[in-house]
């Protein structure tokens, strides 16, 4: 047993002594307003922090509750045992900062809480479902943005509409009780709520409705024209690096608090959160408390995508594949920064078009410095889970855009040719990892049965339609760039692959 584990739980009545923690110690129990879908330790670090401010700064009833989709009893368990509480772990190079969140009011796990669940999605009160469900999470068809009919999952939920399991499922069986409230008593009156994607995708406001909406369509055409008229699906970019908790963020939280937290969520100083303004039904204040709310997301989305995310996923192929554990490891490895802020310098930062307030060479050097961060211990292995998923919106939009541009591209060729050959479950020295993805058993068939051939490794991945559009996939540039960047991983390993394209 260690000392944290003899110490009383975190609970609400020990709120008044941890002053210290909190972000105020007034406090006024919301009642919930929010219910968001993908309770992770990103969005409690990220919206939730926000949503406590707003309430803090202006009020409203924005309690929130989460919802775990793969029935994860224990994390409902240990965060219900909480009452909803728990400590976000500020690590900063000059320390740790704890603070005690209040704003997580419930936790429901699917299926099993399905009735409360779309009680709570009918309840008037709640006025904004949001999510950060993963780009897997979208049921998604890459060619044609509906719904994929063809995903298991999918066709579940389209036989048994009062029993679903997937994101467009759940959103469509409660925007129709809604709908069909019309007029009842006690209802949301058929008033819809908003429904706020907070996943890394581009135009993820637009890509979430037209899932959804094509999903209705499946089962009720009218119900999809309601719902493109009447429900708002603003677009965000969001963003916080958010490692996943570790013993050390349980012991922090234990020594800073005297309460033990068994679900403390690690995370940098830094966040940034940009919003649509679009809620019909309202929203917490969280323009008072840092929140950036715009028209038009597009170019901050895009720029945190391609600069932040597209970097992300390269530093955590090669490190895989050269033995780097963590990115603040990769960072400082000179030849790997070198590449990092070429790539971003060269062949990201002209792609996008942002703002004249925005100084794309200041945001490359302010990441820079967070990856360097030497006390989140961000584990690349978590990086590079879902390269399928990531790989399209990250780098290929890139890619694509430096193509129509004719302009060289090499770096970003090396990040897709890094991904490949991670496929193949082995680093450089030998050392064997899991490959975790929706498609890892297919991806890792087809790496395998190139047997270390590199000009093979290319010719199975190209033919994976979810990944490589058609176009792209027989784009001459394209595939020149990816034969040579995997030639240069085979023949010098990861590391020497990186000094020589610095
Ligand atoms: C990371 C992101 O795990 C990943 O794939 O690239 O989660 C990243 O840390 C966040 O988007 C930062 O906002």
């Amino acid at each position: 047993m260690t000392s944290a584990d003899a110490l009383p739980r975190l609970a609400r009545h020990a709120l008044p002594a941890l002053g210290a923690h909190l972000l105020s110690p007034q406090w006024r129990e919301p009642r919930i307003g929010i219910v968001h879908l993908g309770i992770g330790n990103f969005h409690r670090a990220h919206q939730a922090l926000y949503t406590e401010e707003a309430m803090l700064a202006a009020g409203g009833d924005w309690g929130i509750c989460g919802v775990t989709l793969q029935g994860d009893l224990g994390k409902r368990d240990t965060l219900m045992a909480q009452q909803g509480l728990y400590s976000v772990v500020e690590r900063g190079p000059h320390g740790a900062n704890v603070t005690v969140v209040r704003a997580l009011r419930e936790v429901l796990a699917m299926p099993h809480d399905h009735a409360a669940l779309f009680a709570r999605l009918a309840d008037p009160l709640v006025r904004i479902v949001s999510l950060t469900v993963t780009e897997k999470g979208y049921c998604r068809d890459p060619k044609t943005g509906e719904v994929a009919l063809d995903d298991a999952a999918v066709a579940h939920d389209l036989a048994h509409r009062l029993a679903p399991r997937t994101v467009p499922g759940i959103l469509v069986a409660a925007l129709r009780e809604r709908r069909d409230s019309a007029g009842n008593a006690g209802t949301a009156h058929g008033k819809p709520f908003t429904v706020l994607s907070c996943d890394n995708l581009a135009h993820n406001g637009a890509a979430l409705r037209q899932v959804v909406c094509s999903f209705a369509r499946q089962l009720d055409p009218s119900l999809a024209d309601w719902i493109a008229a009447e429900v708002a699906f603003p677009s965000t970019m969001v963003d916080r690096i958010v490692p996943a908790t570790t013993g050390a963020e349980r012991a922090t939280a234990a020594a800073a608090l005297g309460y033990r937290d068994a679900a403390p969520v690690p995370c940098e100083p830094f966040r940034q959160w940009v919003i649509e303004d679009r809620f019909p039904g309202g929203r917490p204040a969280w323009d008072a408390v840092g929140a950036q709310l715009v028209g038009d997301v597009t170019p901050f989305e895009l720029a945190k995508l391609r600069m932040l995310n597209g970097t992300h996923s390269t530093l955590a192929y090669l490190s895989m594949l050269g033995g780097f554990g963590t990115i603040d490891a990769a960072i400082a490895d000179p030849a790997m920064r070198n590449l990092i802020h070429a790539m971003m310098t060269h062949e990201i930062a002209p792609t996008l078009i942002v703002p004249a307030s925005f100084d794309l060479l200041a945001y490359r050097d302010a990441l820079l410095e967070r990856y360097a961060n030497p006390a989140l211990k961000h584990r690349c292995a978590q990086i590079a889970m879902d390269g399928s998923q990531k790989i399209p919106p990250r780098l290929l939009g890139t890619i694509a855009a430096r193509i129509e541009a004719g302009q060289p591209f090499t770096r970003l060729a090396l990040a897709v040719a890094a991904w490949m050959m991670f496929l193949r479950g082995h680093a450089d020295d030998g050392t064997r990892y899991e490959i975790s993805d929706p498609l890892g058993d297919r991806l890792t068939a087809l790496a395998a049965s190139a047997r270390g051939e590199p000009q093979a490794l290319l010719a199975a991945l190209l033919s994976v339609r979810e990944v490589f559009p058609a176009h792209l996939a027989a784009q001459p540039r394209f595939t020149t760039a990816l034969h040579d960047a995997l030639h240069l991983l085979h023949e010098n390993g990861a590391r020497g692959a990186t000094a020589a394209s610095q």
